[in-house]
C-alpha cells in the first residue's frame, strides 16, 4: 500500500470540510511519545497546494520554474529564523548560495545556524554577494504556504512514516511503491491542477506543509532528517534548524534535537515547509526517531463540492 494518497478519496473526517481528503488517512487516536511501545507507522496529515510553472499564463507562480540568479543549487538564510505569528514561514532575501556544506562530527550536513565548533562541526562556507534563490519575493512567497485562488489550490495530503528495525520512522520517495512507479515524489499526480506536460510529464510544482508536535527527550538522541529536493523549511520550537533553501537537486540535511536548547520533558512544535519548484526530478524523505502528531490542519481551498 502506498505511504501517500492519490486518490483524494472521501473520509468521514473531511466530509464536512473537506470533499478531496485522503485514502491513507488514520482515524486511529493520536499517537503518544512513548518509547516503550512504539508505534509501527506513523501517519501525518498536512495540506498540499498545487501550482503552475511560472511561464503559464494566466495563473502561472513566478516562483514555479524559476532560476536563481546565481544558478541552481543550495541557497540559505532567505527565510526569516522564527516562524511568522501565523504559522507560515516568512521572506527575509539576502541570502546566498551555499560553497561548501556545514556538517557535524559524522561529516552530516547541518544547517548553518546551528554551527557549534564545540560539538565538532565544520564550518561551511558560501559566496559572495547576495541571491534570493529563485523567490522574487515576500508576496510571491506569502503564495507559496497559503490560499490563493488566483495561483494554487490546496487539499489535505497524508504522509506514513514507517517505523524501522533501528527505530526511526522513514517515508522515503526512492522507496514507497507508489513514487518508485511514478518515478519520483508526485502525490498529486493528475489531481488538482493536473500535469502541465513538458518531461517527464508529472505533476511537479507544489507544496506541502506539515504541521506537528512531538515531546523533546534529552536522552534519547532525537534527530529529523530530511533529504530532497527542492526548497525545504523546517522550524522547532519556531526556530529554523532546516534550511534546505533553492532549486537543486536532492540534498540532505538533519537537526539533533539536543542542540536546541529545548527543556526536557516538554511538548514542542515541529513546522515543516516543503516546494517542489523544478523539473525533472522531485525526492522527499524523512528519516526521524521522533514520534510526531498531528497537530491542527490548515485550511484548504478545496473545501466545496
Ligand atoms: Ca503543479
Ligand atoms: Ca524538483
Amino acid at each position: 500500500m502506498s505511504k501517500f494518497s492519490q486518490s483524494f478519496a472521501r473520509s468521514v473526517l473531511f466530509a464536512a470540510a473537506a470533499p478531496l481528503a485522503i485514502s491513507a488517512y488514520s482515524m486511529s487516536t493520536p499517537q503518544t511519545a512513548s518509547t516503550t511501545n512504539p508505534p509501527a507507522a506513523v501517519t501525518l496529515t498536512g495540506v498540499v497546494r498545487d501550482f503552475k510553472e511560472r511561464s503559464v499564463s494566466p495563473g502561472g507562480h513566478t516562483d514555479f520554474e524559476r532560476q536563481p540568479t546565481g544558478g541552481f543549487a543550495q541557497y540559505c538564510d532567505n527565510i526569516q529564523p522564527t516562524l511568522g505569528a501565523d504559522k507560515k514561514p516568512v521572506f527575509k532575501g539576502g541570502g546566498w548560495k551555499l560553497k561548501t556544506q556545514w556538517k557535524n562530527a559524522q561529516g552530516k550536513n547541518i544547517c548553518w545556524r546551528l554551527y557549534n565548533p564545540s560539538l565538532g562541526d565544520v564550518q561551511g562556507s558560501k559566496n559572495s554577494g547576495t541571491d534570493t534563490g529563485g523567490i522574487a519575493g515576500a508576496a510571491s512567497f506569502n503564495k507559496w504556504y497559503n490560499d490563493d485562488i488566483a495561483v494554487n489550490v490546496s487539499a489535505p495530503l497524508s504522509l506514513t512514516l514507517t517505523r524501522q528495525s533501528n527505530g526511526t520512522y522513514v517515508f522515503d520517495s526512492n522507496t514507497d511503491p507508489q513514487c518508485v512507479a511514478l518515478g519520483g515524489f508526485f502525490p498529486i499526480e493528475n489531481q488538482l491542477f493536473g500535469n502541465p506536460g513538458g518531461s517527464p510529464n508529472r505533476n511537479f510544482h507544489f507544496t506541502y506543509e506539515l504541521h506537528t508536535k512531538f515531546r523533546y527527550n534529552a536522552s534519547a538522541n532525537q534527530v529529523f532528517g530530511f533529504r530532497g529536493d527542492d526548497d525545504v523549511f523546517v522550524f522547532i520550537n519556531g526556530q529554523l534548524v532546516i534550511d534546505l533553501g533553492g532549486v537543486h537537486g536532492a540534498i540532505e540535511q538533519e537537526v539533533n534535537l539536543n542542540r536546541l536548547g529545548l527543556v526536557d520533558g516538554q511538548e514542542y512544535d515541529l513546522d515543516f515547509f516543503f516546494a517542489e519548484r523544478h523539473r525533472t526530478q522531485s525526492n522527499f524523505k524523512i528519516t526521524t526517531n521522533i514520534v510526531l502528531q498531528n497537530t491542527v490542519l490548515p485550511t484548504v481551498s478545496n473545501a466545496f463540492d
